[in-house]
């Protein structure tokens, strides 16, 4: 089996390369350069025409959108993923809401012209990243029992590490979701996820 990964420092593919890494699937990274610009351009373009990352391209397919490549790699590997179904429907139900909650309200940030052309309106829009981030986060520390999203290590706990990571940029004070914090260091401080780190923050 052949993979790519195209990725950007510090963007959500990094919870991608870290899976990757984790279940030990041989990989090959392609960079793309987002300070040129380079996901509106026609070369990445015709890779993913949605302009974003993560794409991954399995032998040759390429597949879009983090979650899906989250569940791809632990039904590939057997690893990463719940046996049980109730329990893997909780962790697909936590990237669900990283991807289509969190995400979103962290864009608001940088891509406030994804929405509106308006100068005004796309400050107003950075202006309430702080909040929007904040509710997430007492949402979720409230959703944190125990050291994992379940009981074991999954993809949706690697997804939460690359996206608690952007919080304290946002403004969130993490020293009011301990919870959060330490699954944050938790999942931080694993062999694999501190190599995906180490080749983000060199960039
Ligand atoms: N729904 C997509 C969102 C991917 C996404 O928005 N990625 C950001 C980086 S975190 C991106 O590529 N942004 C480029 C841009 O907005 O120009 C997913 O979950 O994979």
């Amino acid at each position: 089996m052949t993979l790519t990964l195209h990725l950007a420092s510090g963007t959500i593919a990094m919870c991608v390369h870290a899976a990757l890494e984790e279940t030990g699937l041989a990989h090959d990274l392609a960079w793309v350069d987002f300070g040129a610009g380079a996901q509106t351009q026609a070369p990445y373009l015709a890779v993913n025409p949605k302009g974003r990352v993560p794409a991954l391209v399995i032998d040759g397919t390429v597949v879009t959108e983090a979650p899906a490549l989250m569940d791809w790699i632990a039904a590939t590997t057997g690893q990463l993923m719940p046996g049980d179904p109730l329990a893997a429907a909780r962790v697909r139900e936590m990237m669900g809401y990283l991807s289509s909650t969190v995400h979103v309200n962290h864009a608001h940030k940088m891509r406030g012209h994804r929405w509106t052309d308006d100068a005004g309106a796309q400050a107003a829009l950075r202006a309430k990243v702080t909040a929007n981030m904040t509710d997430c986060a007492e949402y979720l520390e409230s959703r944190l029992q125990g050291d994992f999203v379940e009981a074991e290590l999954s993809v949706a706990d690697l997804y939460l590490w690359n996206v608690t990571r952007w919080m304290p940029g946002d403004g969130v004070a993490m020293d009011d979701f301990p919870r959060l914090r330490a699954h944050h260091d938790r999942i931080a401080a694993r062999p694999a996820v501190g190599r995906v780190t180490t080749l983000h923050e060199g960039r």
